[in-house]
């Protein structure tokens, strides 16, 4: 028989999802055009393209999402039923500022946050909001450059003060930028663009140096939103966001070793910064022999010791395994490069490594380096679902990837004492998948009927996975 551990009462137990993935309303309520919105659908194997602007007769599937902007309390009468205690969304920029250089915002787009966060805690669901994930607006990567520009700043900031202020008494958890370390992969210009809005050909100069002021600028600017919202409300916490993947050696050969500290660092300096306030010793060396060129103030070094993050929310989904080589001796860590499979651990359709140990390490690991209260704002499982003769989603692969992470969950708090607000599933209902356009990638214990093109009822329906997160949480984890 398994221990099983039981959560306190006060954890927050949910799901999440993002604006851009299932709002669809792409047009509606005075919405501009996002970068999602010029993101043309993809699979595993064909990568989402990018074009410039809309384009008629390419498909989009961020357009039309799952139609949440029409179906919200339809949908929030179900994550009620799961007995969510929160729920955890994005604002979508572009609805509240459609270009992102206006200084007045969109009433129109506040009015819909109202009706949806109202909802939500009419069911005793408390919402937790990103306010940066994936979907800024598209005029500020045509006109501005993205990130790369320093008065994207200004922009957030004022976006981030006018949200902030608006939804005072309704929202107490906020985190600044979804998974900001997807960008360690400057050579894919697919986080490129989804991080920092740069928008450039893979192989153009320059790209590694780019990313790294991209993120320095995105690291100020939410450094500042971390004061101006305890200025707000003094009961705000604001949190980082950080996609984590553990990197392991492959072999206890030391410069296998040396070689997975060094991806660790690369891929975690980030919160090193948003956590520590300051960048760690090894980086600026690093910049100096590869002639990388980070333009950093002492005003902004200054804002970064003061705006650190109140908790540090993070998605988790897989691990990693890297391995050193000769010709690689300072272990430099490309991420497309210098990944290799972990033979230890079994992948998912779409080549994820499914590691729940991975979790637990990772949270301990965290918990030692930044000293934070933690958050999984996201962990699951993409799966093609298939609905049976009774109509129904019998998805027993989900419900043991749930159960093997939650149980490494409950160990990581109850048998290493890791200080954890909570843990909201990703994509609790279906919806379009971010790095590959698809909706047969599937997450949700609440099936949607639509397809890749967009086709379908949109009907809502449970799968066996929404009866047991449902036992989960009324149980305080305890039945798993
Ligand atoms: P999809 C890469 C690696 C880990 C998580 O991903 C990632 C990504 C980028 O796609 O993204 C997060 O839909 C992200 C969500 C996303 C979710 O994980 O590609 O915060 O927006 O949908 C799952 O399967």
């Amino acid at each position: 028989t398994e221990k099983h551990y039981k959560m306190p009462k006060d954890f927050l137990w949910g799901g999440a999802v993002a604006a851009h993935q299932f709002e669809g309303g792409w047009q509606e309520g005075g919405k501009g055009v996002s970068i999602a919105d010029v993101m043309t659908a993809g699979n595993k194997d064909t990568a989402r393209r990018v074009t410039d602007g809309v384009v008629d007769g390419e498909i989009y599937p961020n357009h039309w999402g799952i139609d949440f902007y029409h179906r919200y309390p339809e949908d929030i009468e179900l994550f009620a039923e799961m007995g969510f205690k929160c729920f955890r969304t994005s604002i979508a920029w572009t609805r509240i500022f459609p270009n992102g250089d206006e200084v007045e915002p969109n009433e129109e787009g506040l009015k819909f946050y109202d009706n949806v966060f109202d909802e939500l805690l009419k069911h005793g669901i408390q919402p937790i909001i990103t306010l940066s994930h994936f979907e800024m607006p598209y005029h500020l990567v045509k006109e501005y450059g993205g990130w790369t520009n320093r008065k994207l700043i200004d922009f957030f900031v004022n976006f981030a003060e006018v949200v902030m202020k608006r939804y005072k008494g309704k929202v107490k958890y906020w985190m600044t930028f979804n998974e900001i370390n997807n960008q360690v992969s400057w050579d894919d210009p697919h986080p490129l663009l989804q991080d920092s809005g740069i928008n450039v050909k893979p192989g153009t100069p320059g790209m590694e140096e780019m990313m790294y002021q991209a993120a320095h600028n995105e690291m100020v600017a939410s450094a500042k939103v971390v004061q101006l919202g305890h200025q707000i409300d003094k009961n705000y916490q604001i949190g980082a966001m950080i996609a984590m993947c553990p990197i392991y050696p492959l072999t206890a050969k030391p410069e296998d070793i040396m070689m997975a500290e060094r991806a660790m660092q690369t891929r975690y300096y980030y919160g090193d910064v948003q956590a520590n306030g300051e960048y760690p010793n090894w980086l600026p060396k690093y910049w100096e022999r590869q002639g990388i060129n980070v333009t950093i103030s002492d005003e902004d070094r200054e804002i970064l010791r003061k705006g650190t993050v109140d908790y540090i929310g993070f998605s988790y989904y897989m691990s990693f395994t890297t391995k050193s080589t000769a010709e690689n001796p300072e272990y430099v860590y490309t991420e497309s490069k210098d990944l290799v499979d972990n033979p230890y651990v079994q992948k998912s359709d779409w080549g994820w490594q499914i590691d729940p140990v991975g979790l637990r390490y990772s949270m301990n690991w965290m918990q030692d380096r930044w000293h934070k209260p933690q958050f999984i704002v996201e962990n699951g499982f993409g799966a093609y679902d298939k609905k049976e003769s009774d109509g129904r989603v019998h998805d027993d692969y989900r419900i043991k990837y749930f159960h093997d992470h939650v149980l490494e969950m409950e160990k990581a708090v109850a048998l290493d004492g890791v200080d954890l607000i909570g843990y909201t599933p990703w994509g609790c209902i279906d919806l379009i998948s971010a790095s590959t356009g698809e909706m047969a990638k599937r997450y949700g214990f609440i099936y949607v009927d639509q397809d890749d093109e967009g086709n379908g009822s949109l009907e809502r329906s449970k799968k066996d996975s929404f009866e047991w997160y449902k036992q989960v949480i009324a149980s305080d984890g305890e039945i798993l």
